[in-house]
């Protein structure tokens, strides 16, 4: 049973989390920018060392692909995910299975395993959202869900508009999404949670992905004086988004920890020490496995607003940032990973993707599913991100296995 090159991996993740860093040593490899570009080239030159074919699609997509003369006709295997991170980000997010997908069809040609149809690999551009949203924007164009044309013109958080920035860094592509339609789709990923960390399990069999709402609040109400004003008088903005985040920690409580809602950016305005701020623009993640409560939650949240609009006195406007369904993947494939893992040795359980993966795109156009590893403490989206050497090996292994399995018939 050939396994993969681990210090080759292990060198790469290492040699790739050191890419988007700082001045303050944050990892900030955001979309189009120029850590994201450091990574991108480092990325085509390990595509190229496997003697893969690099191709960029319009939406600034890196695959790499494996045909062969008899089988370039037939549908590919994709692998993928994708290397841009989050702000003070860890080194295995998405880095992990692109790096690991390269690893994986250089050890098959290594090995001398010629595949029935083509496999290629990719690094989906802009999976975080952070500069640009929508989240997992690359893949989702590929899919054919956001128009390559709309997508380019996104405005980022910094006023870049992301066609001229991916223009800027050299990976403005010129082939359009969606290119080749995958016979299936595979992405292996931390896992971003503690669920396989507390329970001392190896590999993560992900069946489903919970659906993700995201949107912005702007509340507006009155600046005064902070000495002056008695709170009676007061249209506090920021006391209004304040209560925002409690409701929604209630809400959260309410539904069994099933809801999960977060407020990650937030800011005042004129935000001066001694001035109630007139106005509060802050962001809403809200997600749960199940669409109907979903909807609940994001009506819940909207009539709340309503209800705030009365009580203090302030006017609230929200603008939709995404928005994804809960995604079912594909059992065929989830029993493959269970049974690579079985032999193998590892232990496994099925589980769900707390986090957005790309494969919730991909998964619109062909059957897909995750191969999860642990990460310690569940800890991610943070530098202490963490999963053992020997948790990527296995993962790494098992994703061979399996891509080894799907490529093997025409
Ligand atoms: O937001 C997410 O869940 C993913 O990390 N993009
Ligand atoms: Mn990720
Ligand atoms: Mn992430």
């Amino acid at each position: 049973m050939a396994s993969i090159n681990g210090e080759r991996l292990m060198e790469r993740i290492r040699l790739l989390g050191e890419t988007g860093k700082d001045e303050t040593g944050w990892r900030v490899r955001l979309a189009a920018s120029d850590g994201d570009k450091d990574g991108r080239d480092m990325v085509v030159g390990w595509m190229e060392d496997a003697g893969l074919k690099v191709v960029v699609d319009r939406i600034g997509n890196i695959f790499g692909i494996w045909e062969t003369e008899e089988n370039k006709d037939r549908a590919p295997l994709m692998l993928g995910s994708h290397i841009d991170s989050v702000i003070d980000a860890g080194q295995y997010d998405g880095c992990y299975g692109v790096i690991a997908g390269i690893e994986v069809i250089k050890t098959l040609k290594e090995n001398g395993y010629v595949p029935a149809r083509p496999i290629m690999t990719g690094a989906f551009t802009n999976e975080e959202g952070v500069r640009y949203a929508p989240d997992m924007m690359g893949s989702l164009v590929y899919a054919g869900g956001l128009s390559t044309e709309e997508a380019l013109a996104t405005v980022g958080t910094d006023g870049t508009i992301l066609g001229e920035e991916l223009k800027r860094i050299g990976y403005e592509g010129t082939v359009d999404p969606g290119f080749a339609t995958p016979s299936a789709f595979i992405e292996l990923h931390i896992e971003q949670g503690p669920i396989l960390d507390v329970e001392g399990i190896q590999i993560g069999a992900v069946e489903n992905l919970q659906g993700i709402s995201w949107q912005r609040v702007t509340i507006e109400g009155a600046a005064n004086h902070a000495g002056t004003t008695p709170t009676a008088l007061r249209m506090d903005a920021g006391l209004a988004a304040a209560k925002v985040i409690t409701f929604l920690r209630d809400r959260c409580d309410q539904s069994g920890g099933r809801t999960v809602a977060t407020v990650g950016c937030m800011e005042f305005e004129p935000n001066a020490v001694n001035v109630i701020p007139s106005k509060a623009v802050f962001t809403v993640d809200l997600r749960n496995p199940d669409e109907g409560n979903l909807k609940k939650e994001e009506q819940a949240l909207a009539e709340y607003l309503k209800e705030l609009e009365q009580t203090d006195q302030v006017t609230i406007r929200t603008e939709r940032m995404a928005r994804s369904t809960p995604v079912l993947f594909d059992e065929g494939i989830v029993k493959a990973v269970e049974q690579a893992a079985k032999d193998r040795g590892f232990t496994c359980r099925r589980m769900t993707s707390g986090a957005g993966q790309d494969a919730q795109m991909i998964a619109r156009m062909c059957p897909t599913a995750m191969i999860f590893v642990p990460s310690v403490k569940g800890i991610s989206h943070n530098p202490r991100e963490f999963t053992r050497e020997q948790d990527l090996l296995a993962g790494a292994n098992v994703f061979l296995d399996v891509v080894k399995q799907f490529s093997a018939e025409a």
